[in-house]
């Protein structure tokens, strides 16, 4: 499955490459593509609670809308 969410915060590369990670680390074969001018991550080949993803991006310090 697929999961969208709505990040604030990434300025930069370093943001994204902090953002994968964290998402990898629930996931590892999480597929992770993202927009950070629009503030979206694309979660594809993923079978993970949509929170528990949500909660390690903000573990890094963004902001992820509900
Ligand atoms: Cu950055």
């Amino acid at each position: 499955m697929t999961q969208i969410l709505e990040v604030r915060g990434m300025t930069c590369g370093h943001c994204e490459r902090a953002v994968t990670r964290a998402v990898r680390a629930v996931d590892p074969q999480a597929e992770v593509r993202i927009d950070r001018t629009a503030h979206r991550v694309e979660i594809a080949n993923t079978q993970a609670d949509p929170l528990a993803l949500a909660a390690a991006i903000r573990a890094e310090g963004y902001e992820v809308a509900e």
